[in-house]
Formats: C-alpha cells, sequence, structure tokens
C-alpha cells in the first residue's frame, strides 16, 4: 500500500508542494514536525528506479560522505520496501539557472561571488576523491542567505585508486560535457568537471551557452572543435579565464589549484577561494547527529534490502580530509579499474519544434473554475489526475502564524496522535480551492507584467498555451503544463501560476520547471509569454543584438 510507504517519513515530516520531477524521483517541501525546520525531500520509487538504484546508492554514500558548506546537506534517509527517502537542505532561491534567465546574464562581480563557491565546493569534492560529473546551472540551488549549494551527486565518480584514475562512462549533459568525453575516451574526472565550470562561468556571465544547436551530434562537433563566441560585454579577464577552462586538450585546461588562486577570482578579494569545510568532521557511517537539524532521527531503514558495502575508504578519505590537498595517486590504468558500462547520453531536447507539441488541451474558462472542470480537465490526462492527489498544496495558504502553532502542536504530541493528524492534513488541504491568485513577493522565478487584472492575464496564458499545444490542468490560478514528444513521451513539465504582487502592486507570472531541459523550458517560456496578447508591448520593444532579444522576455515585461 502506497500509505504503508509514506507512514515512516510522515512521523517526523510534514509533506508540501511538489517542486521537481525526474524520470525516476519527485522533490517535494516539507517540515520536520518537531522543530519546524524546512527540508526538501528527494523521493524515489524503487521499482521505478529498477537498473537506477545503484546511482541512488552512489548519490547517498557520496552525500553522507561531503559535507560542506557549497555542497547540499543530506538530514536523513528512510528506506521503506517500495520508496528511498532523501531528506535535503532547503534551498528556497531555486536554482541557478532561473536565476541566470531572470536576469539575462550576471554582471561579472556577481558572477565571481557565485563562481568562487563553485570552485570552492568542487575543490572540495576533488580533494574527496570525487568528480560530480554533471555540473550545470539546474544543480546549483540557492539557500536562504544567497548561497549555492551542490546538488545531485547520482553521476558522481569516486573511483577507488584516486580521481587520477581514468573513467570511461560518458554522462552528464551534452551541453556540458568535455570533449574527452563525448568522444568516449578514458578521461579524468575532475578534468572534465574543469570543462563544465567553464561552460558554466560562461552560462553565468552570457545568459545562453558556448556550445549549442537543436541538433545533438551538432553541439558534440562545436564542443570538439572548441570554437565560441563571446558577447561583448564580457571583459578580456573573464575571456581568458574562459579560454583557459574551454581547452578541448584537458592536458592544458586550467586545473583547480590555479583557480583557486586565479586573478579573475582574486579580483576585489583579498583572499584565495577557501575550499576547506567548514563544518565539523563528517559523520562516519551518515548517523545525522550534526546535521544541522535541532532534532533529528536517525536514518531509517524499514527494510534494508542490501547492506551498503564500500566502507574501506571512508576512514582514509577521512585521515586525508583537509590535510593533503590534491595530492592524489598518479598509478597507470589497469583494466579492472576502468569503468566500462557505457551509458547512453540522454537527448537533448532542444530539438522540439513546435508541430512536436501533440496532445490538444481542454481549453476552460477561467472564471468558471469548478471542481467539474478540475476532473473535466484530469479525465483526459488520466496520469495528472493521479498526480494532482499526491500534489497537495504548499504551506503559502497557510498564515505563518498558523504554521508556527502547528509545528507547536505536533512537537507536543505523542506519536499516535501525531500520525492521525497527518492523515488528516491533506484532506483538510484539498478543501482549500482557490478564487483568488496567491499573493507572493517579487521573486526571480515571478515575472512582473503591468496588468492588474488576474483573469485577464490568466485568460490570455490559456489561449496560448492551447495555440501552442502544451497540455495543461488548471487549478485555480495554477497551469500545470506538460509538452510530449511525437512518442507521446513526456518532455517538459512545468507551472505557471498567476499571482498578485504586492510590492509593486501588479499582477505577475510565477513559473517553474518541473521537468525537461532547463534552456528548452527557457525557449518555450519566453515564447509562451511574449505570445500572450495582452503583454504584446513587449514584442514591440526594438531587438537587441540577436542572441539578446531572446532572453529580453523576462525583463521586458518586468521594465
Ligand atoms: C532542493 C529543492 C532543496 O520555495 C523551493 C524551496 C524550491 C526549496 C521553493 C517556491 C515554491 C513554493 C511553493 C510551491 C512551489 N529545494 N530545496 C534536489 N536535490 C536536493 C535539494 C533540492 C532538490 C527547494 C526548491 N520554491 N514552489
Amino acid at each position: 500500500m502506497a500509505g504503508d510507504d509514506y507512514e515512516e517519513i510522515l512521523k517526523y515530516y510534514e509533506l508540501h508542494g511538489t517542486v521537481g520531477t525526474g524520470g525516476f524521483a519527485k522533490v517535494k517541501l516539507a517540515r520536520h514536525r518537531l522543530t519546524g525546520e524546512k527540508v526538501a525531500i528527494k523521493i524515489m520509487d524503487k521499482l521505478a528506479l529498477q537498473d537506477d538504484l545503484p546511482r541512488v546508492k552512489l548519490e547517498i554514500d557520496a552525500m553522507k560522505d561531503l559535507s560542506h558548506q557549497h555542497i547540499c546537506r543530506l538530514y536523513h534517509v528512510i528506506e521503506t520496501p517500495k520508496k528511498i527517502f532523501m531528506v535535503l537542505e532547503y534551498c528556497p532561491g531555486g536554482e541557478l539557472f532561473d536565476y541566470i534567465i531572470s536576469k539575462d546574464h550576471l554582471s561579472e562581480e556577481e558572477a565571481r561571488i557565485f563562481f568562487r563557491q563553485i570552485v570552492s565546493a568542487i575543490a572540495y569534492v576533488h580533494n574527496q576523491g570525487y568528480a560530480h560529473r554533471d555540473l550545470k546551472p539546474e544543480n546549483l540551488l540557492i539557500d536562504e542567505e544567497h548561497n549555492l549549494k551542490l546538488i545531485d551527486f547520482g553521476l558522481c565518480a569516486k573511483p577507488k585508486g584516486g580521481l587520477d584514475y581514468h573513467l570511461n562512462t560518458c554522462c552528464g549533459s551534452p551541453a556540458y560535457a568535455a570533449p574527452e568525453l563525448i568522444q568516449g575516451k578514458a578521461y579524468i574526472g575532475s578534468e572534465a568537471d574543469i570543462w563544465s565550470m567553464g561552460v558554466l562561468l560562461y552560462a553565468l556571465l552570457c545568459g545562453f551557452l558556448p556550445f549549442d544547436d537543436d541538433n545533438v551530434m551538432a553541439v558534440y562537433r562545436k564542443i570538439m572543435r572548441g570554437k565560441y563566441s563571446t558577447p561583448n560585454w564580457l571583459s578580456p579577464s573573464s575571456t581568458l579565464l574562459l579560454d583557459q577552462m574551454l581547452q578541448v586538450d584537458p592536458k592544458k585546461r586550467i586545473t583547480i589549484q590555479h583557480l583557486l588562486s586565479h586573478p579573475w577570482l582574486m579580483h576585489g578579494f583579498s583572499d584565495t577561494v577557501q575550499w576547506q569545510s567548514k563544518y565539523p568532521h563528517s559523520r562516519p557511517d551518515a548517523q545525522p547527529e550534526d546535521t544541522g537539524l535541532k532534532l533529528s532521527t536517525p536514518v531509517t531503514r524499514k527494510v534494508a534490502s542490501k547492506k551498503h558495502k564500500d566502507k574501506e575508504n571512508v576512514e582514509t578519505v577521512s585521515a586525508l580530509r583537509n590535510e593533503m590537498p590534491f595530492v592524489l595517486p598518479k598509478t597507470p590504468l589497469a583494466k579492472s579499474q576502468i569503468e566500462t558500462q557505457v551509458q547512453a547520453v540522454p537527448l537533448r531536447a532542444s530539438a522540439f519544434k513546435e508541430s512536436q507539441f501533440t496532445a490538444v488541451t481542454p481549453v476552460k474558462k477561467p472564471d468558471n473554475r469548478t471542481n467539474a472542470d478540475e476532473l473535466a480537465a484530469a479525465e483526459i490526462l488520466p496520469e495528472r489526475r493521479c498526480q494532482s492527489v499526491e500534489l497537495d498544496l504548499d504551506l503559502a495558504h497557510v498564515d505563518s502564524s498558523q504554521k508556527k502553532r502547528k509545528a507547536k502542536i505536533f512537537g507536543s504530541l505523542e506519536r499516535g496522535l501525531d500520525k492521525v493528524i497527518t492523515m488528516l492534513t491533506p484532506s483538510k488541504k484539498k478543501r482549500c480551492t482557490r478564487d483568488c491568485p496567491r499573493k507572493l513577493k517579487a521573486h526571480c522565478n515571478i515575472t512582473t507584467t503591468h496588468l492588474l487584472n488576474p483573469d485577464e492575464l490568466l485568460n490570455e496564458i490559456i489561449i496560448v498555451l492551447s495555440k501552442k499545444h502544451v497540455e495543461y490542468v488548471q487549478k485555480g490560478y495554477t497551469l500545470k503544463c506538460q509538452t510530449r514528444s511525437d512518442f507521446g513521451k513526456v518532455t517538459m513539465e512545468f507551472e505557471l501560476e498567476v499571482c498578485q504582487l504586492t510590492k509593486p502592486e501588479a499582477v505577475g507570472i510565477r513559473r517553474q520547471r518541473l521537468k525537461g531541459d532547463a534552456w528548452v523550458y527557457k525557449r518555450l517560456i519566453e515564447d509562451i509569454l511574449s505570445s500572450c496578447q495582452v503583454c504584446c508591448r513587449c514584442a514591440e520593444l526594438p531587438d537587441e543584438e540577436t542572441r539578446g532579444s531572446e532572453y529580453t522576455v523576462f525583463k521586458r515585461m518586468k521594465d
């Protein structure tokens, strides 16, 4: 029973809205019942995981091993017969990707602040003997203090003989992949990470990718040539640093040690990048005593199907930690030590054309939002109906004093009663129907409009979605959208929510990518927003340079 799988997690956490879905995982916001601490919970279905289960174990082991101010913390793991729950540090600022696109691109100063944090995290990761192998702005989240936290260690590698051992698995996102990796050559994980960091820095400074195309093979060809253009706003020192990172020959590429004190990273700073962990030393077996949660619960394995192995290395690593930076053995390759599994490179979805958006969506009048309407829409998309049962409403519906009270009440109750309340909570939430837009604060995921009438905007968006054959299900002022490939596979999921902004008083659109390629999503959202007639002013503004024009919708609607 699904309930059994959630029973354990619900003992400790109140679950809220979904903020991300992947192939086999979804991320929900949650709150620790006793401490009130907000967390994000990655929920994975073991059956759906199948061959990817080892990747999850790898991610858990890596996150247990890594404890750093710029790496998302793993507080708690719960395993049930069917699910794995990873309780993770809460990063309400969302993805660095969304932050970049909301600003077009970052100033050199702001990019430097973020990039120093990225270098710090990666220097630490490499020093611990790991390579991340999927560095991209979607895998960097912004926390409450506007600091970056690296996530998603599902593709990381820790070669047994140290990081100088070659790897063979081709993984990560094509646009960020190093030339040696896409050529299928054996490669050094740390060198490949430096290349991805170069692509990442380019995205921070430019707002678009250095090697991009609708066709994945063309992306690969561009990467292998290593030629890219730079917009005129880049300073010579930024261009030089990018050139040092984006060297096709990995041996000519700058190393992480050199990055720590590179003039570009030092500019305006008196210190080199501090990469050592500022957190107290690690949890030997991820017993979460020092997890940051004031009141925590032990790692729970209701049914421990397999015991974690690979404990031999952990001690050695702890002994090396912070003491022997980057001194890793340079031993020749043994065949048995080369990873042989070659993973299929995930296809980048940017080749989507409008014509590929197939299924037609139920169009509903926004001023006539009834339960019957929702059901009708859900019937057309049955999988959405299932999902909407799980998509419980977020905490914003509850005022903060109520939230605090709730946490307190839960804290003082016995376990049994606690469970009863847990079971009652969802149905109570379901009663909340929204007949006015939520009041939200301006945020990088919110586009401000000049409009004052939310219904007019909602109507307009619905018309545009239908024209573009984007499927949606309406839930009050939220449109849960998805696109599909010609084969019916869901390629992208995102939410658009018409909201009321207070300062300045205006109607806004909150957007949230749940699934799919971030850059494809960006183009689609820009297309949708610029197609809204009520915002037609945006489209009439003079074009900037070819590249820039693509990215101005967000900004123009704000101006
Ligand atoms: C991870 C995801 C960690 O408030 C929010 C907060 C989004 C936290 C957020 C706005 C919002 C509010 C309500 C409803 C919808 N986090 N925090 C994957 N791996 C490790 C950590 C995370 C994800 C997070 C995201 N959003 N949206």
